[in-house]
Formats: C-alpha cells, sequence, structure tokens
C-alpha cells in the first residue's frame, strides 16, 4: 500500500497559493496545503468560517470533514497524522469548541502526534467585555501542546500557521494549538487591526522563530559514541531483547529497524505503532513471550517509546533470584530520554539513522561474528518456545464455542478475515485488551490504539480519518459498549461522507475493566453496569448505517462477512459474557 511505504513528512499539494494573500482563512489554508494536509477535521462555529471559505475556495479545495462532537475532528487529526506520517488539522469554533477538543489535543500529546489545530477567538476590540465564548485558550492548552498562541494580526496568519505545522512535525512531534483573533481571521492581509494596539495579547508558550523554509526540522543523526555505547552494550549480552514504539514508524525508522534486529538476530518485542514493524510470524517477533522476555532479559533496548507504565517502568526482571535487567533507551529527542530509572546506555536523534548505524557497530565492538550472536543458541530459541506454548494455550479460546459468547472467539474470528492491509483500531476496556494481544498486524501503521493516556472515545474519529486515509483498506473498529457511548453519534459522520468502517462491538453490557477490578478489591462494584444486551446496532441503523446483533460463536464470521461487503457504516454488535475479565497484570498505576 502506497501509504504505508510513504516517507513521512511528504507534501501532496505543491500547487498551494502562495501564504499571505486573502483574508485569514484563506492564508491559513494555503499554509496548511503546503504542509501536506489534505482535510479538515471540524464542527461549525461562526468564529471560524473563514476558514471554511479557504477551504472550499482553495485550488485544489480542501477537503472539509465536519463530524458531530470536536473531540472526534481532533481524533480524526491524530489518526491522520499517525497513519499517514504527516501532521492533521483540526479546526475548532471558539470556547466550548476547544474545550471539547482538550482531550483530543492531550492523546495527541501522549502519542506525540503532529497535529495542528486552529481556532476562533472572540474579538480584540471586545476583549474583556464578555462576548460570546471569549475564553484564552493558550492558557488551557499550554500544558499539552508544543506551543499555543494567539495570531492577532490578519496579515500574519499565513506565517504563523506555517510556523505550527513546522513545530508539530518536527520531533519529537506532538500538538500545536494556534488560535485568531475575530479580526485576525476575517481580515484581509495587509489591513491592520485592533491586535496592533496591544488588546488581549495574552499569549501561553514561548514565541519561537520562524523556521527556515518553513519546512519541519529533521532530527540529528544520535552521537556516534552513544551508538557505540548501545552496541557495547548489546556486545556483552547474553539475553537481550529489543522493543520497539510508536516512533519507530512515525519517525520512518521500521526499514532500519528492522533490518537492524535481522542483522543482529534480536528478539524483538512491539508495542503501539511499532506493532507489524516485524509482521506476525516472523521468526524473532516474540511479544508473545512477553512475560519470559523480560523477566529473564539481561539486556532490554528500548526504542521509539517511553519506559511507561505499559513497559513497568523500565524494570525488568529482578524476581525470584533473577538479576535486573540493564536497560539502554534510545529516543527521537533528548527530552525524550528516561530520567526516572538508572540506564546503561541512552542514544537521542533520528531513529533511521541509529538503526542503519548499530550492526556495524556492534560488529566494530568484536561480538555478533561469522557465527552468530550467542543468544541464538538458547535465548532466541527459548523466547521462540515460549511464544509457541502461550499462542498453544490460546488455541482454544480463540475458537470457543462457549454460549454466551467468549470476548477472544470474536479475534478467533476476525483474524481469519483480516487483510494484510487492514487497518484495525481499539477504543474499549477489557474487549481491545484482547484485540491488542491477538490481533497481531501484517504491516507497521495498520494499528490504533489510544495510547498511553488511555482516553476512551477515539473511536469513531480514528475510523473517519483512516477511511479517509486509506481509501481501499479494510478499516475495523473495535469498541467495548461503554467506549461506544462516547462517539458512536459520529456514525451519522461516516454515513454523511459515505465512509464504510465495520465496527465490532464487544458487548458485556458494562464498563468491564472498571467492574471487575472494583469487584475485586471491594468485594462489590458500583457504576460498572450498563445496559445488557443494548441495540448499538439499531443505533447505527437509525443513523443511516447497518449493522446486526450477534449472539452465538458461530455467528460471528458470518456477520463480519456481511459487514465487510455491505459497502456501508456496519456495527456487529456481539453479546460477549460479563463474567469474562482479561487477565491483567498491571492496572497501569
Ligand atoms: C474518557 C475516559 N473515561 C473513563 C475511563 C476509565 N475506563 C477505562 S476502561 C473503562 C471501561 C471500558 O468499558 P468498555 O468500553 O465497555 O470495555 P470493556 O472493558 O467492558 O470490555 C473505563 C470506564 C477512560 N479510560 N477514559
Ligand atoms: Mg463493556
Amino acid at each position: 500500500m502506497a501509504e504505508v511505504s510513504e516517507k513521512p513528512g511528504g507534501t501532496g499539494a505543491a500547487q498551494a497559493p502562495e501564504p499571505g494573500a486573502g483574508h485569514g482563512g484563506a492564508q491559513a489554508v494555503a499554509a496548511a496545503q503546503r504542509h501536506g494536509v489534505t482535510a479538515m477535521f471540524t464542527l461549525s462555529g461562526g468564529h471560524v468560517f473563514p476558514l471554511y471559505d479557504g477551504a472550499v475556495k482553495a485550488d485544489p479545495p480542501m477537503r472539509l470533514v465536519d463530524v458531530r462532537h470536536e473531540q472526534t475532528a481532533v481524533f480524526a487529526a491524530e489518526a491522520t497524522a499517525r497513519l499517514g506520517r504527516r501532521p492533521g488539522l483540526a479546526v475548532l469554533t471558539a470556547g466550548p469548541g476547544v474545550t471539547n477538543g482538550i482531550s483530543g489535543i492531550t492523546t495527541a500529546h501522549f502519542n506525540g502526534s503532529p497535529v495542528v489545530v486552529l481556532a476562533g477567538r472572540a474579538p480584540d476590540y471586545r476583549w474583556g467585555s464578555g462576548s460570546l465564548q471569549e475564553i484564552d485558550h493558550p492558557l488551557l492548552v499550554a500544558p499539552v501542546t508544543k506551543r499555543a498562541w494567539t495570531e492577532h494580526q490578519a496579515g500574519q496568519v499565513g506565517a504563523a500557521v506555517n510556523e505550527a505545522f513546522r513545530l508539530a512535525a518536527s520531533p519529537h512531534r506532538g500538538p500545536v494549538f494556534l488560535d485568531f483573533s475575530l479580526e485576525a481571521l476575517f481580515g484581509e492581509a495587509g489591513n491592520a487591526t485592533a491586535a496592533s494596539s496591544g488588546v488581549a495579547a495574552n499569549t501561553a508558550g514561548t514565541p519561537a522563530p520562524p523556521g527556515p523554509g518553513g519546512a519541519a526540522t529533521a532530527p540529528g543523526a544520535p552521537d556516534g559514541g552513544a551508538v557505540d555505547a548501545v552496541a557495547a552494550a548489546l556486545a556483552g549480552a547474553s539475553r537481550p531483547v529489543l522493543v520497539l514504539g510508536s516512533d519507530v514508524w512515525l519517525g520512518g525508522a521500521e526499514t532500519a529497524a528492522r533490518a537492524a534486529a535481522e542483522e543482529l538476530r534480536l528478539p524483538v518485542i512491539t508495542n503501539g505503532q511499532g506493532r507489524g514493524v516485524l509482521p506476525s510470524g516472523h521468526d524473532l517477533l516474540v511479544t508473545r513471550a512477553r512475560s519470559v522476555a523480560f523477566r529473564e532479559a539481561d539486556l532490554v533496548v528500548v526504542a521509539g517509546t517511553p519506559l511507561d507504565f505499559r513497559l513497568g517502568y523500565g524494570e525488568f526482571g529482578g524476581a525470584d533470584g533473577v538479576p535486573s535487567a540493564q536497560v539502554v533507551h534510545v529516543a527521537d529527542a533528548p527530552d525524550q530520554i528516561a530520567t526516572h530509572r538508572p540506564l546503561a546506555a541512552s542514544a537521542a536523534g533520528d531513529l533511521a539513522a541509529f538503526f542503519t548505524a548499530l550492526p556495524g557497530a556492534v560488529r566494530a565492538s568484536g561480538r555478533s561474528g561469522a557465527a552468530g550472536p550467542a543468544w541464538e543458541e538458547s535465548w532466541l530459541p527459548r523466547l521462540q518456545a515460549a511464544r509457541t506454548d502461550a499462542m498453544a494455550a490460546d488455541s482454544g479460546l480463540l475458537a470457543a464455542g462457549a454460549d454466551p459468547i467468549h470476548p477472544m472467539r470474536v479475534y478467533g474470528e476476525l483474524a481469519r478475515l483480516l487483510d494484510d492491509d487492514a487497518v484495525v483500531i481499539g477504543d474499549g476496556g477489557d474487549f481491545v485488551s484482547y484485540a491488542g494481544k491477538y490481533i497481531e498486524p501484517a504491516r507497521p501503521g495498520g494499528w490504533l490504539d489510544p495510547g498511553p493516556y488511555g482516553c476512551l472515545g477515539t473511536g469513531l474519529g480514528y475510523a473517519i480519518a483512516a477511511r479517509v486515509a486509506r481509501p481501499s483498506a479494510q478499516v475495523v473498529l473495535l469498541l467495548g459498549d461503554g467506549a461506544a457511548g462516547f462517539s458512536l453519534m459520529d456514525a451519522d459522520t461516516l454515513v454523511r461522507h459515505r465512509l464504510p468502517v465495520v465496527m465490532v462491538c464487544g458487548n458485556n453490557g458494562a464498563w468491564g475493566l472498571e467492574k471487575h477490578p472494583m469487584q475485586a478489591l471491594y468485594g462489590y462494584d458500583v457504576a460498572a453496569d450498563l445496559q445488557p444486551g443494548c441495540r448499538y446496532d439499531e443505533v447505527v441503523r437509525a443513523l443511516g448505517g447497518a449493522g446486526e446483533i450477534v449472539t452465538r460463536p458461530d455467528g460471528i464470521a458470518p456477520a463480519l462477512r456481511r459487514g465487510f461487503g455491505s459497502g456501508v457504516p456496519y456495527l456487529v454488535n456481539v453479546i460477549t459474557d460479563p463474567a469474562i475479565a482479561y487477565p491483567r497484570t498491571t492496572t497501569g498505576v
């Protein structure tokens, strides 16, 4: 698929007009197009009309995808960034439009996703008098953005938007927020505005100088000494593991990372969007042997993901008389290197350059000669055997004939129907934890979960963006019944914009990931039940899509096939056993 193999940062709109001409909205759209933006995700409000006018009248016009909740707009922009590896754009109206988008902005912050959020804002000339939706947005979003500021000058809108995109796409990537006073957005370039008087000059974040030519700043290669230090740690290891995370994909390092792992014969565990860098079935991919690997490794090299709760905060081994593993952290920017635990080595910079340099550096340090690394003899086979055992142990439940349906059976059926270029999206609790374990992507860039911020409600926004970004691929959205409530109204957006997506609702009638832990802690639970058997498929039907309810295990596969064949937004509502809890080893706190 072209989208998967594209290098990040490509531009899709070479003929965009010069920024700086027309009203603020026209300037903003022109600047965004210069950064390869082809779609604007938004929900209407008068404060942002010029951005719509700019989109409609641009040559080529920018696609407008209008949604039913601002969080969906930002989640869609975020998924656009994560799938296409170029900045995503959300446009939010002033006040509640912005505050509704904050969970999406925060999710982009945690995921290092290059997202630009442009927003309307009350007029400068009335600032302080209480005009509609007057609130100083940058102060609200500064902690979760790379920069948040207000542009007050009509003539500067294009340059400000250009700077927002440059900054969002420069490693370590992340969201950037920019709002425009009404005068700046509606005003024509060259017209002075009230802003020059200094009214409403509130700004959070540090103003940054415009970047050279507006292009994102490419990360430098990591320092050679740092690569050598990682290589030395590897050369001294007997039981190493390599962990590949989202920035390996976002930074375009997937080919180099796979080549390095293969050359060094390193056992690999993937997480987040690193999933698929080694395809399912690859002999070095031992994600399913993760607990054995992390318990017994003597060196864990973590690349492109933080040492957060998903990786036990970077503490590996140290139990049952096994010494703790040494840890190496590799990231795309120095400020991403973990500081909360001691590291054997670290390297910061372009991840593709790091992985390209690593095998040579390991060879130069004297290990891994023609006979192959020592770990190939017993460590790698041990992990491969543990992987085989884990998969064998699961095979029964993946084919379970239990009634009510065991959630794993859904994945047993789905895995058989997925194409290699499918995009699989998870939004939910236990139901999605099962998916993370049992759906192993065949390619990178095909898996979207909410990431470490763990925000429910990403589902429809991610699905809308995935369908727009990958028009011919299967797009499957896995929804807990609880998660569905946050965004299912946006099935209406799928319908209005003719975006067929198969939604699979794992419907256990509960906030399962909360119900079972509360039971375990208190012996009872409250605020954890939802309607049993609720017809979420009828919701999608009422909105103009289609769907069906499935109550027996042998009904799952035919329903999924009907969904994939339907060509419309389709929700398969699978009623699952409410008594089943995902076997969790950590609560993340
Ligand atoms: C916005 C938000 N609110 C609350 C939570 C806490 N939370 C995490 S998982 C979960 C339960 C999800 O239930 P459901 O989607 O039905 O999936 P299940 O666990 O039942 O499979 C909740 C409430 C959260 N992560 N995000
Ligand atoms: Mg549930």
